[in-house]
């Protein structure tokens, strides 16, 4: 049998009035919040694919050349005919390596909220793993979903993939909420996840406040969306990017600041900002090795393996149901 050199679509309709409903109660709320899921609309995830070539941006380029150092070790832990699960799977440049290093995969499935950017990223990989059954689900993959069995073998070993540090995104409870969900998910199978380490101050900052504005511009995208989709009147002049470091938390906060005093128009809802008061758009947590560990094996895995890159700024976990199947 031939697999299409089309990917197999499912739409699960992520609602769209989600959009709303979080845009109007997280800046209904004090402190001003945005959830940063909704960056990724076609601009935002444009805008996220330069952020990742950016020189200050360093987890992409590291974690990228850290998986192709590990791919044999992986594909070995993994073994042959698994079912490959990408949380967020963006551009799908990533999972390419895993691909070529496992031994006959059954299926791939890549989640994603961003319905065209996955579609078309998802042909892009049927045609160039025509031996591989493509499978792009368009999910909230924060929200319980479900993903279709593989065809052959209908049994196949899921193997979930979350590369990119994604996971910081979440909280640490909401990491371990997040886990045991995909463990259900997984059905007793392995989990490969990478996660930004701890570091240098400077070199966390730099990464996101880059000299061209790269990432200011995709925070400020987020408004640019709710003026697109909502009917918002943001002036984009009048917010700025500022992100930060909180130590204390571990974690580099993206806030959006109103430069001046002003009232913002979203359909009939009005959202008063004082002059430098803070829309937080993003938290993205930093891991030591064990922290890490830590919240994996409170979630039900054992951390079988993490290997590093010779810099020690990224890292990227293999995790293993504990106790086989939950
Ligand atoms: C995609 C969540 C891993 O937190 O580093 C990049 C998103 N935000 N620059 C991150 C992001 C600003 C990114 N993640």
């Amino acid at each position: 049998m031939t697999t299409p050199s089309v990917a197999r679509f499912i739409d699960l309709e992520p609602e769209v009035e989600d959009f709303e409903t979080a845009v109007l109660a997280g800046l209904g709320r004090a402190p001003k919040t945005l959830p940063c899921k909704f960056f990724y609309d076609q601009a935002g995830s444009e805008l996220f694919e330069r952020i990742c070539e950016l020189d200050e941006y360093y987890p992409t380029r590291t974690e990228i050349a850290l998986l192709r150092r590990i791919a044999a070790p992986v594909a070995a832990l993994i073994g042959a005919d698994c079912h490959l699960i990408e949380f967020g799977s963006g551009a799908s440049t990533k999972v390419r390596i895993l691909l070529d290093a496992l031994v006959s995969p059954a299926r791939h499935t890549a989640v994603d909220i961003s319905r065209d950017h996955l579609r078309a990223a998802a042909d892009e990989l049927a045609r160039s793993f025509p031996e591989v059954e493509i499978v792009a689900l368009c999910a909230d993959y924060t929200r319980p979903f479900e993903v279709p069995a593989a065809t052959n073998p209908p049994h196949a070993k899921r193997v979930g993939f979350f590369p990119g540090s994604t996971i910081g995104n979440f909280t640490p409870d909401e990491a371990i909420a997040f886990l045991r969900s995909a463990a259900g998910l997984l059905d007793g199978g392995d989990f490969l996840i990478g996660v930004d380490l701890k570091k240098d101050v400077d070199v966390l900052t730099a990464a996101y406040n880059d000299g061209q504005g790269v990432t200011a511009a995709f925070n400020l995208n987020l408004l640019a969306r709710v003026n697109r989709e909502l009917g918002g009147d943001f002036d984009l002049d009048a917010f700025e990017h500022r992100a930060h470091y909180d130590a204390r938390e571990g974690r580099i906060e993206m806030h959006l600041i109103s430069r001046r005093a002003q009232t913002v128009a979203i359909g009939d809802h009005r959202f008063d900002f004082a002059v430098g008061e803070t829309i937080h758009t993003e938290n993205s947590y930093k891991y030591a090795i064990e922290e890490f560990r830590a919240i994996a094996e409170r979630a039900g895995f054992t951390a079988l393996e993490c290997w590093t890159d010779p810099g020690n700024l990224f890292s990227i976990h293999y995790l293993r149901a504990a106790g086989g199947a939950p």
